[in-house]
C-alpha cells in the first residue's frame, strides 16, 4: 500500500525514476527555454518523480539587479506552473532555499579537476560576454550543477543540447566519487529532445537564443505580447533565398522551420510541403502567428498566477521542504563516506 512521504507516495518513489532540471531566473524566459526544457518537463511529469528548480544561485554568476532577480524568481516559478507543471505532482522549488546544494557543491568541487572546468565551452562563452566579471562562480558553475543533479539521485536530466557538456561532467564526477568510495550517486543520463534541442537567435541564427541577449529582437520571450512575437518573427534574419526548405547554410530558415515544427507537431517535410511556392514573408508570418497562438493559454494562466504571491510563496516553501528531505539523505551518505564526523 502506498504511504505518504513528504507529499510524494512511497510507492511512486520506489517505482518511478527521478528527473531533475532547472532554469536560471537570469532574464525573460524564451521559447528556447520552453522548447528545449520546460515543455518537455510537462510531458514527463506523469511517468517520473520530477524535481524542478529555479536555479537562482546559478544566476548570480552573472551580476543581477537584486529586485530583478527576486521578481524573475517568482516569474519563473509561475511560468513553470502556467506551462502545465502541477505543483502537487512535481517538487517545484528555489535552489537557494535548499542549502544542501551549496554544501554538496563544495564537496564535489574537491573531486573536480581544474582542467575539466577549463574545458567548459559555456565558461569560455560567458567569460567573453562578461569580461569585467570572470568570477570563480562562473568557473565552478558546472560543479554546482552536478550537485543539483546528484543530490536527488537523478536518473534523467531533460536539457537543451547546450547543457550536454555540463551533464557529461556531472556523470564523470559521480563515477569518480563512486569509484573512490563505493556506489553513492546515481549516474544521470541526459534527456535531449530531438526538435527544440537548440533554438537559435532570430537576429544571429548561428548563435543560441538566450534570455540574457541584449538584442531584444534576438529572442522571443514567453511573456511577449502577440504583436511583439509576430513583429520579431517578421524581422527574423534569413538568407537571400525564398524557398521554405531545410538545408545547409540556411541557419535562419532552418531555425524557423524547427520552431514551427515544435509548435505544430508537424515534421520538416510536412512543413516544406505546406509552404511550397510561398515565400519567406508568408512563412515568417505563419510562424509568428503559430507561436503567439501556442503561447496564449500559457500567458493567460501566468497572468493569474503572478498576482497570487501568497500561493507562489506556499509552493516555494513546501517544495523546499520536500527537496530538503531528499537532499539530507544524500548529504549524510556523502559526508559519512568522505570521513566527516557526524554528531
Ligand atoms: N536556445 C535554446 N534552445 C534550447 N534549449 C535551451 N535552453 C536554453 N536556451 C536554449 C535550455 O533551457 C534550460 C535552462 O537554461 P538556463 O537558464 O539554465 O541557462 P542557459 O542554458 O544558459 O539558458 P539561456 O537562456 O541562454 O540563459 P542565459 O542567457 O542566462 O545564459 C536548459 O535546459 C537549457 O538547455
Amino acid at each position: 500500500m502506498a504511504t505518504e512521504l513528504n507529499g510524494v507516495s512511497e510507492q511512486k518513489t520506489e517505482k518511478k525514476k527521478t528527473i531533475f532540471s532547472g532554469v536560471q531566473p537570469s532574464g525573460n524566459l524564451t521559447i528556447g527555454n520552453y522548447l528545449g526544457a520546460i515543455k518537455n518537463w510537462t510531458v514527463l511529469q506523469k511517468e517520473y518523480n520530477c524535481i524542478y528548480c529555479v536555479v537562482d544561485m546559478h544566476a548570480i554568476t552573472v551580476r543581477q539587479v537584486p529586485a530583478d532577480l527576486r521578481r524573475r524568481t517568482y516569474e519563473t516559478l509561475a511560468l513553470y506552473i502556467a506551462a502545465g507543471l502541477d505543483p502537487k505532482e512535481n517538487i517545484l522549488f528555489v535552489q537557494s532555499h535548499v542549502p544542501a546544494h551549496a554544501v554538496l557543491s563544495w564537496d564535489l568541487g574537491c573531486f573536480t579537476m581544474f582542467g575539466e572546468l577549463s574545458r567548459m565551452t559555456q565558461f569560455k562563452d560567458k567569460s567573453r560576454k562578461n569580461a569585467d566579471n570572470i568570477n570563480a562562480g562562473l568557473f565552478t558553475y558546472p560543479v554546482l550543477m552536478a550537485a543539483d543533479i546528484l543530490l536527488y539521485q537523478t536518473d534523467l536530466v531533460p536539457v537543451g543540447i547546450d547543457q550536454r557538456q555540463h551533464l557529461e561532467l556531472a556523470r564523470d564526477i559521480a563515477i569518480r566519487f563512486n569509484n573512490i568510495y563505493s556506489p553513492t550517486f546515481t549516474v544521470p543520463e541526459a534527456y535531449i529532445p530531438e526538435t527544440g534541442m537548440k533554438i537559435m537567435s532570430l537576429a544571429e541564427p548561428t548563435k543560441k537564443m538566450s534570455k540574457s541577449d541584449s538584442n531584444a529582437n534576438a529572442s522571443v520571450g514567453l511573456l511577449d505580447s502577440r504583436d511583439q512575437i509576430i513583429a520579431k518573427f517578421k524581422r527574423a534574419v534569413t538568407d537571400s533565398g525564398s524557398e521554405v526548405r531545410y538545408g545547409e547554410g540556411k541557419d535562419g530558415i532552418n531555425n524557423l522551420i524547427n520552431i514551427y515544427c515544435c509548435f505544430t507537431g508537424k515534421t520538416r517535410s510536412e512543413t516544406e510541403r505546406e509552404f511550397e511556392g510561398k515565400g519567406y514573408g508568408e512563412f515568417k508570418m505563419a510562424v509568428g502567428e503559430t507561436v503567439a497562438d501556442g503561447l496564449s493559454s500559457l500567458r493567460e494562466e501566468y497572468g493569474k498566477l503572478i498576482c497570487d504571491k501568497q500561493y507562489l510563496d506556499q509552493i516555494m516553501a513546501s517544495g523546499a521542504e520536500k527537496a530538503s528531505a531528499i537532499a539530507r539523505k544524500t548529504i549524510s551518505k556523502v559526508h559519512r563516506k568522505i570521513g566527516y564526523v557526524s554528531v
